[in-house]
């Protein structure tokens, strides 16, 4: 009986620090991801944090996701950052991205689509149902139109699967997926610039000078045109096939189909059944036999990119794996866990580029490990989703609400008392 006291006392804490987590965060209306480091509103952070938020206080949940798309642009982008409020702790600030499409600033590139996921997940559970009914309905015209975006702006020539035409984009930033692709964006004569993050956050933690230069050559190109979707697909330097990306708007439109039948929008589910099927079928293009993993590819070379990542499992989360490539899947994922004490490292820990403590280069996030947990269970493989579990609840138990984990000593890293993570205990963990 005492050990079982202590555990529910934990989890008390637990949930009590998440939530004052989500407090402090709170800029009215939305949810900056920590202090200091990241101090406005990111996408694909909100989406998930609604999700946390929803436990707490359900009006406060779909404020966050109002506030994101009162960001949308006309052609139907949700930026990936929106600039509330100024603040001098962040580079690259609105006075980089320049952009001048929406009233408030916003960067000019999109993030993983998470919000039709979040809004079914919130409307199914909602307490107040007429609130989720009169929310959902205002926001799904919203998120049809941000799905509509990617199919015109970033598959143009009707592959199937999007593209992703900044590694910031993809939210896996400097994942070791990117790195050939990286390399062959030349980089520009761009004005000279300081790096925020590191007054924050260790060097070993982030992403390198070469890549920032990289990144920002990315912007200044964009930004040379307004950030016209209808060329930037076409003048990018970088082009990929995210898995994150492409996994998470496969999902997302799975649940808009459901929302458009739930909602009487019914006349609206053909086009979404039409890009469903067609990335079913793309999706197997990915996918590597030999591995037991699917693999992003570089759009320009035509090549499946060799790094073997945490978002090969993510089909699993958009439910367009087959039974026996889920189960490839699960073998994969069970042998890498078998190398690290912490569940879901971000690269294979047995490849030589694996770093355990660099951001999405090996790291463990916890967003992550709720989406193939989610997938795991869909395809009946509830051991090992609940050892991932039980892992991520002992991780956050003993290390804190960290931005990531090293998943071979348990070390928290990168930003501390940090959102996503403290809605993943509300929402998953409690
Ligand atoms: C990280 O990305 C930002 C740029 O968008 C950065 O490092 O400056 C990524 O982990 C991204 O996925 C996340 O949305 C963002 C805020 O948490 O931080």
């Amino acid at each position: 009986i005492g050990a079982k006291e202590d555990a529910s006392k934990s989890l008390k804490d637990l949930l009590e620090i998440s939530k004052q987590i989500l407090t402090e965060n709170d800029r009215g209306g939305y949810t900056i991801p920590a202090k200091g480091l990241y101090p406005y509103q990111w996408n694909w952070d909100s989406a998930l944090v609604a999700l946390g938020w929803a436990t707490l206080n359900e009006g406060r949940a779909w404020e966050e996701l109002e506030k994101l798309f009162s960001a949308q642009w006309e052609d139907g982008l949700v930026p990936h950052i929106v600039f509330h409020q100024p603040s001098p702790t962040y580079f690259p600030g609105p006075e980089i991205w320049g952009s001048v499409q929406q009233p408030m600033g916003s960067t000019g590139i999109t993030q993983p689509p998470v919000a039709a996921i979040t809004v079914r997940n919130l409307y199914e559970t909602a307490v107040n149902k007429d609130l989720a009914l009169q929310k959902a309905k205002e926001l799904f015209p919203m998120i049809l139109a941000w799905h509509r975006w990617f199919q015109s702006a970033r598959d143009p020539e009707g592959t199937g699967l999007v593209a992703t035409l900044h590694p910031w984009e993809s939210g896996m930033d400097n994942s070791p997926a990117w790195d050939d692709a990286l390399h062959n964006v030349p980089v520009d004569q761009i004005p000279p610039y300081v790096r925020q993050d590191l007054g924050h956050v260790d060097s070993a933690m982030r992403p390198k000078k070469d890549e920032y230069d990289r990144y920002l050559t990315l912007l200044y190109r964009f930004r040379a045109v307004n950030y016209d979707c209808k060329q930037l697909y076409f003048l990018s330097p970088f082009r990929v096939t995210d898995l994150c990306t492409n996994s998470v708007l496969y999902r997302a439109n799975l649940d808009l189909r459901w929302l458009a039948v739930e909602l009487g929008q019914g006349e609206n589910v053909k086009e979404i059944d039409g890009w469903i099927e067609k990335a079913r079928d793309a999706f197997d293009t990915l996918y590597d036999a030999e591995e037991g993993l699917y693999k992003c590819k570089d759009q320009l070379t035509g090549k499946l990119v060799a790094a073997k990542t945490s978002a090969g499992f993510l089909p699993l989360f958009a439910r367009v794996a087959s039974a026996s490539q889920a189960a490839d899947l699960a073998r994969t994922l069970e042998r890498w866990l078998n190398r690290v004490k912490h569940s879901i490292p971000s690269c294979d820990p047995e490849a030589p580029n694996f770093e355990p403590l660099r951001y999405w280069r090996g790291p463990v996030w916890a967003i992550i490990n709720w989406m193939i947990t989610d997938g795991l269970r869909a395809y009946g493989f509830e051991d090992l989703a609940c050892r991932i579990e039980a892992d991520t609840y002992e991780l956050l138990l003993s290390h804190g609400i960290s931005e990531y984990y090293n998943p071979v000593t348990g070390a928290p890293a990168g930003g501390k008392l940090f959102s996503w993570t403290a809605a993943m205990c509300l929402a998953w963990l409690s």
